[in-house]
């Protein structure tokens, strides 16, 4: 199909003449003397390297009261005038609840080796706590047997933003129950789908719902004081702790845990051995409240120096649970952070962007390929770690649908070919990166900015929920079938 169309537009463009073969060698000949060959060049990933796309559940599924949900930290706050652009809810959303059987055919026509779903922790226990739905469950073991029919891996994703309202009206992250609960269900999920998933990760970007509590962007749309923030920050990551040994105490054996957090990615503003080094250093301070933690079992010092009498509160059991081992690290990468070498005590700054730096539909999110072979790297180097996931990457664009049902988005194919060249770089130096999740297998609740924003490889028209190929699937598609850039 993507054959047709090239030479349909082609001729188009150019005249049909164009397309005889004298007329392409003669294009290939002047362009560049010395050229044998008009195949493209391949750069190849390693064997195996697992190709994904990714989802979560509060974004695709809709059916929110179906089969005994209760209502998520989402559900209350979408409903909330005001809170998402046009007042957009996840009500319906992909309808995804009802479609699964139709998205894992997305996915296999794609060629996916791997899907990344999360759990909706009100399906599983509407309370958050107690007693759990039978249910709920069971619409993750149709969509692992599925996706296992399909010849796909599933990776599941315990948390990704739906807090149990029960949970909230309790004090939510606030509260330190939250962490034990999340353990609790955590457990209870992998104890029942472990036999079939074999890569778990606990909560998705701490410091998005985290946001939630301070900038009031998300759900549930508190703005706390520092002191506040810090320990909801601080009852994230306990909980991430506390979910990785609760799984490892329900899984079967040779399951793997670990996370996915939209961790920043330090870049060197220029690759001179400096600017490296303070990257170095800036990787493990600008994300001292997250990853750092969870990879060293303590807070930096000069974390704690500059929160200061807003410090959290913990014990140092909570700083034991919170380092414990995982087994992979999955790392949400979208934009870059870059970084310069400075005079200072920290021996780094951040370059601040100009106004007029690149990026997608999405304001928040610039264009930085760099990020994607910086972030993995340094993380590894730093920490040692031995497997590493892209976990989400990916872009907004405002599509360009044409009446004939083709939907055009060079812009995503410009950023996908960009950041996956990054990735290559990496991967070629033996970075230990094994998949690559793309957000999104399709359009989606794009939390407060609602439909208006489109981050899916297939389009969805929300009217119908058509779901259509756009011409980055049929990119993405084409890299996998590689296992290389296209
Ligand atoms: C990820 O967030 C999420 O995991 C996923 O659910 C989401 O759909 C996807 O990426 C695309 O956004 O509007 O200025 O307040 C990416 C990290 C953090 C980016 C919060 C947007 C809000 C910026 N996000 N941020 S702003």
């Amino acid at each position: 199909m993507l054959n047709r169309f090239s030479r349909r537009t082609f001729a188009r463009l150019f005249g049909s003449a164009a397309l005889a073969p004298t007329a392409l060698s003669t294009f290939a000949t002047a362009a560049s003397p010395e050229a044998t060959s008009t195949a493209p060049t391949e750069r190849h990933f390693p064997p195996g390297f697992l190709w994904g796309s990714a989802t979560a559940s509060y974004q695709v599924e809709g059916a929110v009261t179906e089969d005994g949900r209760g209502p998520s930290i989402w559900d209350t706050f979408s409903h909330i005038p005001g809170k998402v652009k046009n007042n957009d809810t996840g009500d319906i959303a992909d309808d995804h609840y009802h479609r699964y059987k139709e998205d894992v055919q997305l996915m296999k026509a794609l060629g996916l080796k791997t899907y990344r779903f999360s759990v909706a922790w009100p399906r599983v226990f509407p309370q958050g706590i107690g007693t759990p739905n039978p249910k709920g469950l069971d619409f993750y073991n149709r969509l692992v047997d599925e996706l296992l029919a399909a010849g796909i891996q599933p990776y599941c994703t315990l948390y990704h933003w739906d807090l149990p309202q029960a949970l909230e009206d309790k004090g939510g992250w606030q509260s330190r129950d939250t962490s034990e609960a999340f353990a609790a269900y955590a457990g209870y999920v992998a104890g029942h789908l472990s036999d079939r998933v074999k890569y778990f990760m606990t909560l998705n970007e701490m410091s998005s719902f985290v946001g939630g509590y301070s900038s009031g962007r998300h759900a549930p749309g508190l703005k706390l004081a520092p002191a506040g923030v810090n320990q909801v920050r601080h009852h994230a990551v306990l909980a991430h702790g506390l979910g990785v040994q609760a799984i490892r105490a329900h899984a079967k054996p040779g399951t793997k845990v670990g996370l996915a957090e939209n961790a920043n990615a330090a870049v060197p503003i220029i690759e001179t051995p400096e600017h490296i080094a303070a990257a170095t250093k800036a990787m493990r301070e600008i994300n001292a409240g997250y990853l750092t933690v969870i990879m060293e079992g303590r807070y930096t010092d000069a974390y704690l120096a500059h929160a200061g009498a807003d410090a959290p509160k913990f014990t140092d059991a909570d700083m034991k649970a919170i380092g414990t081992p995982v087994d992979f690290v999955g790392m949400n990468i979208y934009t870059p952070s870059f970084i310069r070498a400075d005079d200072s005590p920290a021996g780094f700054a951040r370059v601040l962007s100009p106004e007029s730096y690149p990026h997608m539909m999405s304001p928040w999110l610039h264009v930085g390929p760099e990020a994607l072979y910086w972030g993995p790297k340094l993380a590894a180097q730093i920490w040692n770690i031995k497997e590493i996931y892209i976990t989400e990457n990916g872009a907004s664009s405002t599509d360009v649908l044409t009446p004939n049902g083709n939907v055009y988005d060079s812009d995503r194919i410009m950023y996908l070919r960009n950041y996956l060249t990054q990735l290559h770089r990496g991967v070629s130096e033996g970075v230990p990166v094994r998949g690559y999740f793309l957000w999104s297998l399709m359009d989606n609740f794009e939390w407060a900015d609602g439909y208006a924003y489109r981050f899916g490889i297939h389009y969805v028209d929300f009217a119908t929920q058509k779901r259509t190929p756009k011409m980055s699937a049929h990119f993405y598609r084409e890299v996998i079938a590689r296992n290389g850039l296209a």
